[in-house]
This record gives C-alpha cells, structure tokens and sequence, in this order.
C-alpha cells in the first residue's frame, strides 16, 4: 500500500514535471538578470536602464526580470572594462558610453572626434543611418549583441579657475579626462593637463581640487550640484556628444526565444526614443532652460562665438587627423558626408 502510493505519487510529480517543461521553456531562463549602467536614474542614462527594464518586464509577464547596476559596480567602478566584462558574461547587459567601449572597439571612438558633429541633427544622421549600422555590425563583431542608440550627450567643459574662451585659457587647467586615450590626445592639444579616471574617482578630485575641470552633459552638472564642489563656469563648445548603445551578452541573447529577444529589442528601442527626448531636453528649446538653471546656480556660462569656438577646432584638428585612420578613414569619410547631407 505505502508502496503503490509512493509509485502514484512519483508518477504525478514526473507528470507535472513532464507539463512544465513543455508549457514553459523559460525554465532555463536566469531568475535575474544583470545590467550594468555608469550613471543611474534620475539621470537620462540611469532612466534609459530602468525604462527598458521595465518594458521588458511588463511585455514578457515578468520571464525576464533585470536588475540595474549603476556606478559599474559589477566591475568595480572600472568603466573602460565594461565591454570586456559584458563579453566574458560577467555583465548581462548594459546601456554603455560609446567613450568607456572604445578601448576595444575602434570604431566607436568616432563619436569623439573633436567637432565632428555640430548638432543633434549630426548626431542622428550617423547613429540612425548607415554609418549606426556599421558601428553595430563592429559592436557585434568584437562579441557583444547592440539592440539600440540612446544618447550621454554633447560634454560641455566645467572649471573652478575661470571662463573658458579660448584654448589659451585652458593653459596648464588640470582636466579629468575618461580613460580613453583620445581624450588626453585633445586635452593635450589645448593646451589643458588632462589626467585620465574613472568617473567613481573623478567626484571627490573635484570636491578636493585635485582636478580644476571635468566634460560631461550637463544634466550631470545639475544633479550632482557640481557648483557645490567648486566647479563656477561653465564653457558650452558642444565638442562631442556620446551616444549610449543597448547591448546584451551574446550567450544570455542566444538563451531567449526569438520571440522574446524581438520583445527586449524593441524595448530597447522604445527606450532609446524615450531616453533621447530626456537628454536633450533643457537644451534643444530656443531659449536652453537648462542652461538658465545653470546660471541660477551663480556658475558663469559662456557661449562660444563661431570664432571663439574656431579657435577650438583648430587646436584640435591634428587629434582629428590623427584618429581619423585608427578609426577607419571609410567610415570616417561615410560620416562626414552623411553629416554634410543631414537634415537641419
Ligand atoms: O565618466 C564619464 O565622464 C561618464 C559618466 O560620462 C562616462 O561614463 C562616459
């Protein structure tokens, strides 16, 4: 008797078995997974994480489930790895600066040549035409799977010393530069000090004074408050604006039906729409609000004349032509052209 009922009581438990893995092949699916982000909401970087996140949970009934991992904590705080970590599989999937993945994609340091795109307009005629899939197809190649363009954007320069007009009053400034080796070539150029660190390390430098300046967006200035921690003016030179890419680990991707891979490459895209709108708000109305916020703060905002700012790209022009073939002279002269043909 106690026999038979345990034979019946196997045969049930092997029959439930038996029906959940037909009924659902998301059993193989993680219970959580990993994305890796620099800056986290409210900021429109952390927002496009958790937009994302978010679609994918409400349109795959909760199968995939992300958490954010903001500050790269999963690395450390050490950004210019996270693209290595994201193939290895110890990053999930992440919304990434095209600046912290260009020590190992080439490619992407063309969104960081100095003046090449004078507009938003210029920045969507590369990420959402030919040359976008281009820089995804090198993405993909060096192991990584890109869904979607989001937007850091355009790193205007902040300083404690003085008002920036021309490359000269840049002269000797300690800059906090990313650890892209791009980025001290244009420094250099200027004639600043550029030290390279990571943005964990870059927050108490300037509240210290170690460093007199940094380039970010800056939506960044307003959140962090950055006239707390000494930094008065403010130069807009719109020099470079990087994009962020929505990418996932090439296994975790292969590991999903196609129909819910086509449901998170469509969130990311959603997302990505979304997030733009947020970067660039403040800042694409005729009168900039953001910047009127910023001068409230009691921060001296310059605004370069075309002279002014000509001064800059001539400085930077031999950076320019430097990088232009380590980039690859095709894609960069796909680039200006589809920039020259833009619509404004
Ligand atoms: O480190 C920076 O300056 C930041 C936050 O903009 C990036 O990750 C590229």
């Amino acid at each position: 008797m106690q026999f038979r009922r345990s034979l019946l009581a196997l045969a049930a438990l092997a029959t439930a078995l038996g029906t959940f893995s037909v009924a659902a092949p998301a059993q193989t699916y993680k219970p959580e997974y990993k994305m890796s982000l620099v800056l986290g909401p409210p900021t429109p970087w952390g927002m496009a994480g958790k937009i994302w996140a978010d679609l994918v949970k409400e349109r795959t009934q909760g199968r995939i489930n992300i958490k954010l991992y903001p500050g790269v904590s999963l690395i450390q705080g050490d950004q210019t790895r996270e693209f290595s970590a994201l193939r290895q599989g110890v990053i999930d999937m992440a919304v990434g600066s095209t600046i912290n993945w260009s020590p190992q994609v080439k490619q992407l340091n063309l969104f960081s040549l100095p003046f090449l795109m004078p507009d938003y307009a210029a920045v969507d005629a590369l990420t959402q035409g030919e040359v976008g899939q281009e820089i995804f197809a090198a993405i993909d190649k060096a192991g990584v799977q890109p869904l979607a363009w989001g937007e850091n954007g355009y790193r205007e320069v902040t300083n404690s010393k003085r008002a920036i007009k021309s490359p000269a009053d840049l002269k000797g400034m300690k800059i906090r530069v990313v650890g892209s080796p791009i980025f001290s070539d244009m420094f250099t150029a200027m004639g600043a000090n550029p030290t390279q660190m990571s943005w964990a390390d870059a927050q108490p430098a300037l509240a210290s004074g170690a460093v007199d300046g940094q380039e970010n967006p800056l939506f960044l200035f307003t959140v962090l408050k950055m006239h707390t921690v000494g930094q008065k003016h403010v130069t807009t030179w719109g020099y470079m604006a990087d994009p962020l890419v929505f990418v996932v680990n090439k296994e975790i991707w292969a590991s999903w039906t196609p129909a819910d891979q086509a449901i998170v490459r469509q969130a990311a895209i959603d997302a990505g729409k979304e997030e733009i709108a947020l970067a660039r708000k403040g800042l694409t109305e005729a009168d900039k609000p953001l910047l009127k916020d910023i001068a409230g703060m009691g921060v001296t905002v310059t605004q370069l004349s075309a002279a002014e700012r000509d001064a800059f790209v001539k400085a930077t022009r031999p950076v320019y032509t430097k990088w232009k073939p380590q980039i690859g002279t095709a894609l960069v002269d796909k680039a200006e052209k589809a920039i020259a043909a833009r619509k404004q």
